[in-house]
């Protein structure tokens, strides 16, 4: 079955199989690339806390410097991101060639970034007193894009009987079980219910850190999700191995090609939330060397902003994000809707398929421009650079067991060359 030894799966998840399985995911594997935004409370201190610059992701701002809650929580008073534009944020994940936005609806500090009814640590309670979600969710609707929330389901350091907040509330009482079911069943149920009622056809369900959810409370969770949208796909930070693909750690890449459904998130910096600080920003060049590597072994990338408390999404992030779009633009065909290819073993160059063809992605360009390519098994009939406008057949021969060959000596693309092999 599946094999999840890579140290990259380290939150693991299994999938069951079967055809309604098959078919939430049909989209999603055909996807590969979607846009993850971290936006909250948290995006107000940015990294600082009464002058002072606190270590870490943003948006673990709170845990890492042991707010109290009711301090934390007078945030909400602050929260009113008047540049906030659903129809801007949505274009920028159109023009990078993302197919998907994941969108924290609940992080870790409990805050609600949608109207609910259930509780009051919510966007209403804030001076913006709209639903950024609904805005979104209806600008995703219009441009064509799937819609999903993070939520997560464990830890919660707002609410009593939530998980990870030990420094207001004492969890080594002997009720500890129960009040956290108490939570899953009273709050985080009625807010997933809220969730995948109020806002549309919502693709996933983005959980994360399971730590002390049982199986049972997974398995509820689970099938409420694909209760209330059949369509809806639930990652595997859901817990106990539960879930319709997997998650890897942050950032992470599995060494070898998976032969089951995979998903990596990653950071443009070193942060979710936004943080003033972090500029540590990654080249769009290795960013996109990452997504040609991770859509080579069969993953979909999923990759995130921090927008800022105005509602703002960093001028870094979006100039990499549109230079990775401007990248697929050229080269969508041997991204979208391709899977693995043949090669696996080669650190120069990522290969992916469709049935016709085989593209090879040249991380190293070599200086005399030939390709030297193990025997792939099958009778080539023609040999061309993806988006080469003239469409010029490239030469080659077989060579004992290899095929090489002869490309331009100089690459084609300044960042990445594909070579389509028909
Ligand atoms: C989690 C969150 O705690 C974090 O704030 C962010 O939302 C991120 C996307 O997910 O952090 C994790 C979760 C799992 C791993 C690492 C960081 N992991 O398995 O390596």
């Amino acid at each position: 079955m599946t094999n999840r030894n890579d140290p990259a799966f380290r939150t693991g998840s299994m999938q069951r199989e079967g055809a309604m399985r098959d078919d939430r995911l049909n989209w999603w594997r055909e996807a590969k690339f979607g846009l993850f935004i971290h936006w909250g409370l948290y995006s107000i201190p940015a990294g600082r806390w009464k002058g002072k610059f606190i270590e870490g992701i943003g948006e673990w701002i709170q845990h890492t410097d042991r707010i109290p809650r009711k301090e934390y929580s007078k945030l909400v008073d602050q929260f009113n991101p008047l540049e906030f534009n659903a129809k801007k944020w949505v274009s920028i994940a159109k023009k990078s060639g993302q197919k998907y936005i994941i969108i924290t609806a609940k992080h870790h500090d409990g805050f609600c970034i949608f109207q609910s009814n259930v509780g009051k640590y919510n966007i209403q309670a804030t001076p913006f007193g709209k639903d950024p979600l609904k805005e979104l969710a209806i600008e995703c609707n219009r441009q064509d894009i799937k819609f999903g929330f993070y939520y997560s389901q464990t830890q919660d350091w707002f609410h009593p009987f939530g998980n990870g907040n030990d420094w207001d509330f004492d969890h080594s009482m002997n009720n500890q079980d129960k009040n956290f079911d108490d939570y899953v069943q009273n709050y985080v149920k009625p807010h997933i219910r809220e969730l995948l009622t109020n806002y549309g056809p919502i693709a996933v369900i983005w959980f994360d850190t399971p730590k002390i959810i049982t199986n049972k409370q997974s398995q509820e969770l689970l099938d409420l999700c694909h209760r209330l949208q059949p369509n809806c796909i639930v990652n595997g930070r859901l817990g106990n191995s539960l879930g319709d693909y997997c998650s890897t750690g942050d950032n992470a890449i599995p060494n070898n090609l998976q032969n089951f459904d995979w998903e990596t998130c990653g950071t443009i910096n070193d942060t979710w939330g936004f943080k003033i600080d972090d500029n540590n920003w990654k080249s769009a060049e290795d960013l996109i060397k990452n997504f040609i590597d991770i859509v080579s072994k069969g993953g979909n990338f999923l990759l995130n902003v921090g927008p800022t408390s105005d509602g703002i999404i960093p001028k870094a992030s979006v100039d990499k994000l549109l230079r990775i779009g401007n990248w697929l633009e050229k080269h969508q065909e041997s991204i979208y809707g391709t899977t693995p290819g043949p090669i696996q073993n080669l650190d120069w160059c990522k290969t992916t398929k469709t049935i016709e063809n085989i593209y090879i992605h040249v991380l190293n360009w070599p200086s005399n421009g030939k390709l030297v390519l193990p025997n792939l098994g099958k009778s080539i009939h023609e040999v061309s650079i993806l988006g080469d406008d003239k469409k010029t057949e490239l030469n080659f021969e077989n060579f004992n067991s290899d095929v090489i060959i002869q490309c331009p000596v100089l690459p084609p693309d300044p960042i990445v060359t594909v070579v389509k092999i028909t």
